[in-house]
């Protein structure tokens, strides 16, 4: 008998486009203006969109994968695990459960299972490194679907914004909110709700305040010196200021430091930070 075959497959807004501990995929979500089409894949030049986007003053918008970019995403695997970006602010979801229901009716005996984030980014990352190792732990697949939403509650997803204009014009957060992080020099800094929301939490004047909120957040979140995953959108120095405090006080702490790719560049916006992290008990 051959070997069972899993798959990881995710959205692109995970910021990953390959994987070294385990068989993946990603689908990807499309940023389109009126002159161009950008397609959130490996061969994205992320920097040039973004300077592009700088330099356009009409409409940008983004769009989810569809039925057939998940199907192609799961290629032939028996059992795939499948990530989406929050359902509360994308259709991805809804289009993977439809391309589950079309892919295990087509072939006959193979799973996909599907979960949503409620949350993008980083805490993709994490959701999609939790998996792998339950993957190198043989867990059966019903143990690992079961597990990995169990694991989904102890982890948290923060960010911190320079300005929420993308989100505004999409109808991704009200227009009041977004005014906040247009302002000289403020940061928002928030959350991704319980349904997968951004719920703002502060407004900071300069970076320094806003990093050391999200320092607070995630001590009162429950973090406490697990993994973090730090996603910025060409602002090393925030993530690395961050990341050296959290070490500072969580001397063990696993924290990674990586580059946005497209989705998240462009609701993030040039200087946002997306951090990922997981809560005490997991
Ligand atoms: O379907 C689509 O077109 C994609 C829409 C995505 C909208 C939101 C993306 C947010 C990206 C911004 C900060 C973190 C937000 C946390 C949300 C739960 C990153």
């Amino acid at each position: 008998m051959e070997a069972l075959k899993r798959k990881i497959v995710a959205d692109s807004s995970c910021d990953m486009t390959s994987f070294a501990e385990a068989d993946f995929a990603a689908a990807p979500l499309k940023i389109i203006t009126n002159v161009k089409e950008y397609v959130d894949d490996a061969g994205l030049d992320v920097a040039a969109m973004v300077s592009d986007l700088k330099e356009y003053n009409g409409r940008s918008s983004t769009s989810c994968p569809n039925t057939q970019d998940w199907l192609d995403a799961f290629g032939d695997a028996d059992e795939v695990f499948c990530v989406t970006i929050t359902s509360n602010l994308s259709g991805a979801y809804n289009a993977a459960v439809t391309a589950k229901e079309a892919y295990e009716a087509a072939h006959p005996g193979k799973k996909v299972c599907v979960l949503d984030s409620l949350s993008t980014g980083p805490e993709m990352v994490l959701i999609i490194e939790k998996l792998a190792e339950m993957f190198r732990e043989n867990m059966a697949y019903d143990a690992i679907c079961q597990k990995i939403s169990q694991y989904t509650k102890h982890t948290g997803l923060l960010f911190m914004l320079e300005s929420m204009t993308n989100l505004a014009n999409n109808g991704r957060v009200s227009p009041v909110v977004a005014k906040v992080a247009g302002l000289l020099g403020i940061r928002v800094v928030g959350k991704a709700s319980d349904v997968g929301t951004l719920e703002q939490l502060n407004k900071c004047r300069g970076e320094n305040r806003a990093l050391d909120a999200i320092v607070n957040h995630l001590k009162e979140l429950g973090f406490n010196g697990g993994k973090i995953r730090i996603g910025h959108c060409f602002n090393l120095k925030a993530a690395t200021t961050l990341k050296n405090r959290l070490l500072a006080s969580y001397e063990k702490a696993k924290v990674t430091i990586y580059e946005c790719r497209g989705l998240c560049s462009f609701y993030a916006e040039k200087g946002g930070l997306l951090v990922g992290f997981e809560k005490a008990g997991c």
